[in-house]
């Protein structure tokens, strides 16, 4: 998507611009702790592996948390590294899409990573404060598969909302069962949902099995494998507003974020539409957080390395409901 864009004019036309400029960073989940903003992002490094469908070339090794005053700031402040591969013993490669959940007084840091057999799971480490340090329990959560981990805290019971198609796996799996054998369904057949699994107690497991969300279109139908502008690719995230839950989402190859809205926090949601057209680079991600009465989607672009896949830079624009509770579309590049 990178060819013939004048990266001088993208980011005049930008509707914000990179929160970090010394790093690159993706996947940004921010969430508001005692009136300050933190985002616990991806790192993005060149691993110096080449590009394929997979995603190898996403070969992230550490994550490190941000937080911003507010998010009118123009630049948010490092708070240094939190969690690092080498200090997970089950994880071999690829620290992916991460969040983080307060419960009480402790901080749970959840992470994707690949294990010594090259599947992804999900981790989770414990800390004390939302700068860290968080220590990483030795297995990776039971139950757990797949990428991208949101964790949605309704009224003190969590759920944690996860899964993502090609390099992230989710195609592998049915009834929460991997064989190498499965594949991607085929057009006519229903969408891949995201997974949510209850959190237990201690927030180090899950209290349910994984459940596939169903999203449908505005007949009551699921979303079909064909409909790929509108159908889950991967980055969930669930916020609530007016007493509604919404379940945004990347349509990843169609590289939009869009979102349905449903009665409960396992949907089924309707589909209602997209929050944000494409950015430069291949993959969206974001999270929605509130923030003294206004919303704000953090996104991710490619435009700080103008153009490379893998080397991301998060970024803040504010969003807007109209009357309906319809979240108004936005152009990056408007
Ligand atoms: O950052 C690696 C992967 O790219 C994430 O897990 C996906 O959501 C996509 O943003």
């Amino acid at each position: 998507m990178s060819d013939n864009i004048d990266f001088n004019d993208l980011r005049k036309r930008a509707v914000s611009q990179p929160l970090v400029v010394d790093k690159y960073t993706a996947d940004p989940s921010a969430h508001v702790f005692d009136g300050k903003i933190y985002i616990y992002p991806s790192h993005d490094i060149d691993a110096g592996i080449p590009f394929n469908d997979n995603g190898d070339h996403f070969g992230m090794r550490d994550y490190h948390a941000y937080t911003m005053e507010s998010p009118d700031d123009k630049l948010a402040t490092d708070l240094g590294k939190i969690l690092d591969i080498d200090e997970v013993p089950w994880a071999k490669r690829q620290m992916w899409a991460p969040d983080i959940a307060r419960k009480g007084d402790k901080y749970y840091f959840y992470f994707p990573a690949k294990d010594k057999n090259d599947i992804f799971k999900i981790g989770v480490a414990i800390g004390d404060s939302p700068s860290g340090p968080f220590t990483p329990d030795p297995k990776p959560i039971e139950g757990s598969y797949s990428i991208d981990p949101a964790v949605f805290n309704d009224n003190g019971k969590y759920y944690m909302y996860f899964g993502g198609l090609w390099g992230g796996q989710l195609q592998k799996y049915r009834n929460n069962i991997y064989s190498n054998g499965n594949e991607l369904r085929s057009d006519d057949d229903f969408a891949f949902g995201p997974l949510v699994a209850e959190l237990s107690d201690d927030m180090r497991g899950f209290s349910t099995s994984p459940e596939e969300i169903i999203i449908q279109d505005e007949n009551g139908n699921p979303l079909l494998a064909g409909d790929k502008s509108r159908r889950y690719f991967e980055g969930p995230w669930v916020h609530k507003y007016n007493e509604k839950y919404y379940l945004s989402y990347s349509t990843g190859d169609t590289h939009f974020i869009c979102y349905a809205i449903g009665d409960t926090p396992k949907g089924p949601f309707n589909y209602a539409g997209k929050i944000l057209d494409p950015v430069v680079g291949w993959t969206t991600h974001h999270s929605i957080c509130e923030f003294n009465g206004r919303w704000f989607l953090f996104y991710h672009d490619s435009s700080l390395s103008e153009g490379v896949t893998h080397l991301r830079c998060m970024k803040v624009v504010e969003i807007f409901y109209d009357k309906n509770g319809l979240i108004k579309k936005i152009n990056p590049y408007s």
